[in-house]
């Protein structure tokens, strides 16, 4: 059987497209399985349209651009997969496209801009404030005072919301769906930083106009694979160079405002809150943190994916008991057991190949988010938090492999990695990346040092 590439007038008979009032950054495939999924099956899907900017590389907005924005959302259950052909998304551009960017945000219409660019691509330090001294940031305050291109995820949104200054299109909402906790305020103090240190009028019109909404995201989605590519066109006919799998679970949940109007996401099963923040914790303690354990502790203990690592009774105990510590510091009303069960159901579907090695990129700051709070409210309940001690262990000691399995895990603070481990005392100095409240708690110092030292005898 010969099959058609994926196309708008193959797919759909004509090559009309939704109007976008969404512009997303950060392309990826978490992106197109969840707030692009939820667009999709909101109620008024026909009024929203979404223009996507890459992060880094261009390649996913060639690839997309190639089939007209459209892609196949494989769902994969543990007893099967099903696919369906997203045509929500109506344009996809290079990152760089700053001008198509400003363009877009200048645009009456549009109400939204999502952002998915990982934690650290923010360059912003744990209170939300941009770090001048970083070479990219400062280069970026240049380009924007002198009306060039800036390069950074943050120069750029500036850059676009300069222009819908400009053009007098009003307010709008930003909404960053990264891992990271209260990230609306987060991402409106580096935005305010910045725009404050281009040109002050602008961060004022900032603060009056435009509101940063918190959100909680969850759907587990793996990076395509070949074999995905072939599973795409068996299941639909299609042929896409561009598929993306996920599992068939998913959540948002939101708090904030939308000066100029949003999808019904609720109808779509999105929830909006006023108190955001026991979701956030929830989430990132529970299934972040028990990834990032099972990244750290699974890869040295020689598996692959989160499947095969909680198929190991000893990952599915620390689990367990990193758990029983999450759970004493969240509200009972947020139904924690059903959560855990649920949670181990999805990490156990092995149909899913999430593999701890992308979980793993990053782990300095995913620590500092998903673990170091536990820890540190452990201590301070007057207990060991032993459980979430591992996590950070397990780091350590893939750092301290070296030219083992820690190997090509990327991390955008290697180089103050590389700092700590030359150190004197190279235990703290790894904590203080991490976290500075770790290290400078000497209890916590010394038992992980213990540990540490049981675990390499
Ligand atoms: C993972 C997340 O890669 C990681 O760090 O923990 O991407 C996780 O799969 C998602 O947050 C699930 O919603």
């Amino acid at each position: 059987m010969t099959t058609t590439a994926l196309s708008r007038s193959a797919v759909l008979g004509d090559t009309a497209t939704v109007e976008p009032r969404i512009v997303h950054i950060g392309l990826g495939a978490f992106h197109r399985a969840h707030q692009a999924w939820y667009t999709a099956r909101a109620e008024d899907a026909a009024d929203w349209g979404i223009a996507a900017f890459t992060g880094r590389s261009p390649q996913a907005a060639e690839e997309l651009a190639s089939q007209d924005g459209l892609y196949t959302l494989i769902e994969r259950a543990a007893d099967g997969d099903s696919a369906e052909i997203m045509t929500v998304l109506v344009e996809a551009d290079a990152g760089s496209d700053v001008a198509r960017l400003k363009e877009l945000l200048a645009a009456p219409q549009t109400a939204i801009v999502t952002l998915t660019v990982t934690e650290t691509a923010y360059r912003l330090g744990q209170d939300g404030a941009p770090d001048l001294t970083d070479p990219v940031v400062a280069a970026d305050i240049e380009a924007l005072r002198a009306g060039r291109d800036p390069e950074s995820v943050l120069g750029r949104l500036i850059a676009g919301l300069a222009a819908r200054r400009s053009s007098g299109s009003g307010g709008l909402a930003v909404v960053p769906c990264d891992n990271i906790p209260d990230n609306g305020p987060f991402v409106g103090t580096g935005v305010l930083g910045l725009a404050e240190a281009v040109d002050p009028s602008l961060a004022e019109w900032i603060e009056a106009e435009v509101s940063f909404v918190s959100t909680s995201v969850d759907r587990i989605t793996p990076r395509t694979t070949d074999a995905d590519r072939a599973t795409a066109e068996d299941l639909t006919g299609w042929q896409d160079v561009s598929p993306v799998v996920t599992e068939p679970f998913s959540d948002w949940v939101l708090s904030g405002a939308f000066p100029n109007g949003r999808p019904k996401w609720e109808t779509a099963g999105a929830r909006f809150v006023d108190d955001i923040e026991p979701y956030e914790r929830r989430k990132l303690w529970l299934l972040n943190g028990a990834h990032t354990l099972l990244a750290c502790a699974g890869l040295l203990r020689g598996h692959q994916t989160v499947a095969d690592a909680m198929a190991d009774p000893e990952c599915r105990a620390w689990v367990e008991e990193l758990w029983d510590e999450d759970v004493r510091h969240l509200p009972e009303s947020l139904e924690l057991p059903e959560y855990r069960r649920k949670l181990s159901e999805r990490f156990d579907n092995g149909r899913i190949a999430h593999h701890l090695a992308q979980i793993a990129m990053e782990s300095a700051t995913k620590l500092g988010v998903r673990i170091a709070p536990v820890v540190l409210a452990e201590r301070a309940a007057g207990r060991d938090g032993a459980a979430s001690m591992r996590a950070l262990v397990a780091w350590i000691r893939l750092q301290q492999t070296g030219a083992g399995i820690g190997v090509g895990i990327e991390d955008a603070k290697q180089k103050a990695i590389d700092e700590a481990l030359r150190a004197t005392d190279p235990v703290r100095a790894l904590l203080a990346v991490v976290d500075p409240a770790l290290a400078a708690d000497d209890d916590i110092v010394d038992a992980v040092t213990a540990q540490l030292k049981k675990e390499t005898a």
